[in-house]
């Protein structure tokens, strides 16, 4: 044999996987049981990168193991093609976004089919085409005609340096952009929204199907970002006014303890309160408001912050007992949440204690807790509010009282647990009209409308009378102007009001003068239902086809990025309920199973061109090939874990790679030599990675398995070089499976042993072999030698040797001999097979 060149290897299989298609899954007749496999498609924002490398490396094990075991794989790629990069690029060079967008699709094609990665490519999509991106305005309209897409006048959040808003999602924890990087700002527009809200109850409780088989990090950042509370809403009349307060509280059975209101600065309540107080109070008011402007969300949920406020001179009444509650204006109440107004609890709630004692008002315990707030409590008499508020005992503890405990001060309630009491308080409060049983969640609708040109314009006209009239779905897809004479450049609203002739429609109800919509979706709305149109990519009358779905759906494992946690899964979980309701499709959660790889690092961070520790793919694959690249990803540590690329090494693969292809080239035998006449010792080392692999591989531990066929490699070239010989049927069957299990994560190298072995490709095709059980019994176990409980020495025995053998043979070792040296043998303790230990004086 010729030696191990990788390139000629890599162009040689290229071309035949190209004609024979092994990935294929258009045979309609073929009988295999169904296995979807998908990878997060990706970004066409350049070649392909390390982070891809990794992500699609471990995506194709799967696909392979699948299709190893006898599956019909489904594994199909394509492109999120729509989004800002391209914008602003295309802004950056004076270019179309689809050239830059394309170009880049090309070269990321040719990056995949280098890499090897087992997709089927007959069945790419692209969502910047209009062939996938009518099917998004397709989406848009049923979410219209069942009241889940809607407009609203609303505060968003917008991203200065990119012009456009964006959704919760997208803003940092710092408040940045995680486009831009930029501080986000509150600003007030006219959008469009997905109603995702109305579905918070079963994306919670859905999260229960997936426990185990996602991570359960992911769940729990989902569950979070969901946020359900359950309470009561409670209804304070307003001295003044004629319509109630309402406040939503988890703690309805605080209610005697509440000592005061607190609406938020930015709500309408807060304008309309303020409206009707003082000169000097809307004076005072006025200038918090702007100080509160200032801050983002974020700072104001940070519960550490110094507290700040304005007493609006109005007053409340308290339902249950009459009290005179004074109302106040603060900002960590947020507008956009519950009401925007709460009842204050300072002696259970950290914020409302913090305030209480910066603007000294009344505390007043009623979970008797054991612990006391310490300090003068101000105590409230005949429900009148003490004249003069004694101020809070600096000495005090400052801290609220949260556990639970025995209702205190509390009328009805006294003697109930807390839990108890949450209860009864909602019965009276149903019973009494002034109040009921409420939950409320952190989520917010999904605001889908970008002031951006490369998405997908939403399918909507603007009548002469500003009326919204749905595009009739035959007249999808709208398709996206040329970019000639429109101007990209971000100026907060979108590109597309100024390409006046596509702007200008006839209104499809009366034929009228009307106006497109200018603006294009959020590109998340792309892909949250991709892995349904691969089912069928080319179908030009329907988004998917609800029979494929029934055969391929929901996605068996899906693998990606953990940074898709919470926006990309939720709006895929969303959309997929909606399509259900609506009949499309008969599952609820569209990815059954999920793997989130680590990243790639280097040298212990994120890789990036401005720390200058980039390490480009392209030069890894030509350094040490593909299979190396792959086979290293792989081999590096559990996929959940990070790789730091510095630590790694593929020439080590490379160089073990190449020592695998040699053991195909020794072996003498024929393929029909009889396993059964093969050397019985290499033999069980072969079975027992046959009998092993399938369930690691399933478990994800990919390591484990690379490490293994290393072992199995190293055991068949010893039985070549100083065992039975390359003839030996056994080091046919071990090098057979060193090139089946190579094949999940070296396609190359294994389709090279393969044909040296005597088989036409694809390897891929070929079954995973049963292990033989009675090559699996142990034939002996290895007993640890220990002198004074160190140890000295290892031997391999009988599982069934006795004590006194086992006794006899450590004494003997050279090593123990050498160590108990001339000292005296008190006693020699033995756990027969595993244990031997001599114990000197
Ligand atoms: C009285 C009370 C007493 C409360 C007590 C808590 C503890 P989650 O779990 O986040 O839903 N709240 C309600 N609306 C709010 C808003 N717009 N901005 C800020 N806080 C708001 O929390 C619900 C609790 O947060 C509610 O229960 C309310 O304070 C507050 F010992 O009401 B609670």
């Amino acid at each position: 044999a010729s030696g191990y060149d990788v390139a000629r290897i890599q162009a040689k299989w290229q071309a035949v996987w190209d004609e024979l298609k092994p990935f294929s899954t258009s045979d309609p007749d073929d009988t295999r049981p169904r296995k979807y496999v998908l990878d997060m498609f990706p970004y066409p924002s350049g070649d392909l990168h390390m982070g891809h490398a990794e992500a699609y490396a471990l995506g194709d094990v799967i696909a392979r193991y699948w299709r190893q075991q006898g599956f019909n794989v489904l594994h199909p790629i394509g492109w999120d093609s729509f989004g800002l990069p391209a914008e602003n690029a295309a802004i950056k060079r004076g270019v179309d976004p689809r050239g830059w967008t394309y170009d880049n699709i090309e070269q990321q094609k040719r990056s995949m089919k280098l890499y090897a990665a087992s997709f089927d490519w007959d069945r790419v999509l692209h969502t910047s085409d209009p062939e996938y991106y009518k099917w998004n305005q397709w989406l848009f309209l049923k979410l219209y005609e069942k009241g889940l897409a809607y407009r609203k006048d609303s505060w968003v959040n917008w991203d200065p340096v990119d012009q456009t808003v964006l959704a919760n999602e997208q803003v940092l924890a710092d408040g940045t952009s995680e486009r831009s990087g930029a501080m986000v700002v509150k600003k007030k527009l006219t959008q469009w929204y997905f109603k995702i809200t109305d579905y918070a109850d079963r994306l919670l409780d859905d999260l229960n199907q997936l426990e185990g088989s996602w991570p359960s990090k992911v769940l729990s950042m989902q569950r979070n970002w969901i946020g359900r509370s359950v309470g009561a809403d409670v209804d304070f009349m307003i001295e003044g006014r004629d319509t109630p307060l309402t406040v939503f509280t988890t703690r309805p059975d605080t209610l005697h303890g509440a000592t005061f209101m607190v609406v938020a600065p930015d709500s309408e309540l807060a304008a309309e309160l303020v409206a009707g107080s003082t000169p000097e109070v809307q004076a005072a008011f006025a200038d918090y408001l702007a100080e509160v402007q200032k801050n983002t969300e974020i700072e104001r949920q940070d519960a550490t912050r110094e507290k700040t406020g304005v007493f609006l001179e109005r007053w409340a009444v308290n339902p249950v007992n009459g009290e005179r509650v004074p109302i106040w204006s603060a900002d960590y109440v947020l507008a956009d949440y519950g009401h925007g107004a709460i009842m204050a609890v300072p002696a259970h709630d950290q914020r409302d204690l913090d305030f209480a004692r910066k603007f000294g008002l009344p505390v007043r315990v009623v979970v008797d807790t054991n612990a006391p707030i310490t300090g003068a409590i101000p105590v409230i008499v005949d429900g009148q509010m003490p004249e003069d508020l004694p101020p809070l005992d600096p000495g005090g503890t400052g801290v609220a009282l949260h556990g639970d405990g025995r209702m205190i001060n509390s009328g009805p309630l006294d003697g109930l647990s807390k839990s108890n009491a949450i209860h009864r308080m909602t019965e009276l409060l149903e019973a009494a009209g002034t109040g009921r049983a409420a939950k409320n969640f952190r989520l917010r609708d999904w605001l889908i409308s970008r002031q951006r040109f490369w998405g997908t314009p939403i399918p909507i006209v603007h009548g002469e009378n500003g009326e919204l009239v749905p595009v009739p779905e035959d007249q999808l897809p709208i398709e996206l102007p040329p970019t000639e004479g429109l101007d990209l450049a971000p100026k907060g609203t979108s590109p597309l009001g100024g390409a006046e002739e596509w702007m200008a429609v006839a209104n499809p109800v009366d034929g009228s003068p009307a106006r497109r919509d200018p603006d294009t979706m959020d590109t998340f709305v792309d892909s949250s239902w991709y892995f349904l149109r691969f089912l069928n990519p080319h179908d030009d009358a329907r988004a998917f086809d609800p029979a494929e779905a029934e055969k391929w759906a929901p996605v068996d494992q899906y693998v990606g990025g953990v940074t898709h946690a919470i926006l990309h899964l939720l709006y895929a979980r969303f959309i997929t309920k909606v399509l259900f309701d609506l009949g499309y499709v008969t599952f609820t959660e569209p990815f059954s199973a999920l793997l989130n790889q680590g990243m790639v690092l280097m040298d212990g961070s994120a890789m990036s061109k401005s720390k200058g520790n980039l390490v480009r793919l392209s030069d890894q694959l030509e350094e040490h090939g593909v299979d190396a690249v792959r086979l290293t990803m792989a081999f590096a540590g559990p996929p959940e874990d990070d790789i730091d690329w510095a630590d790694v090494a593929p020439h080590a693969s490379a160089k073990f790679l190449a020592r695998a292809w040699r053991l195909a080239h020794d072996v003498t035998s024929s393929p029909d030599v009889d396993w059964k006449t093969g050397d019985a010792t290499l033999r069980r080392v072969t079975h027992h990675l046959l009998a092993d692999a399938p369930g690691l591989i399933e478990g994800f531990k990919f390591n484990v398995v690379v490490a293994r066929v290393m072992e199995l490699v190293n055991a068949t070239r010893k039985a070549i070089d100083s065992g039975p010989g390359a003839a030996d049927a056994a080091v046919r069957e071990a090098t057979e499976t060193v090139a089946l299990t190579l094949s999940l994560f070296a396609p190359y190298a294994a389709e090279e042993m393969w044909e040296a072995l005597g088989y036409p490709p694809p390897i891929a095709l070929y079954g995973w072999r049963k292990a033989d059980p009675t090559l699996l019994v142990a034939e002996s176990v290895t007993c640890v030698v220990q002198v004074d409980g160190k140890l000295r020495d290892r031997i391999e025995v009988s599982p069934r040797a006795t004590p006194a053998e086992l006794e006899a043979q450590a004494r003997a070792l050279p090593a123990i001999v050498r160590t108990v040296g001339d000292r005296e043998i008190a006693k020699v303790i033995v756990r027969a097979p595993r244990l031997v230990n001599i114990v000197t004086r």
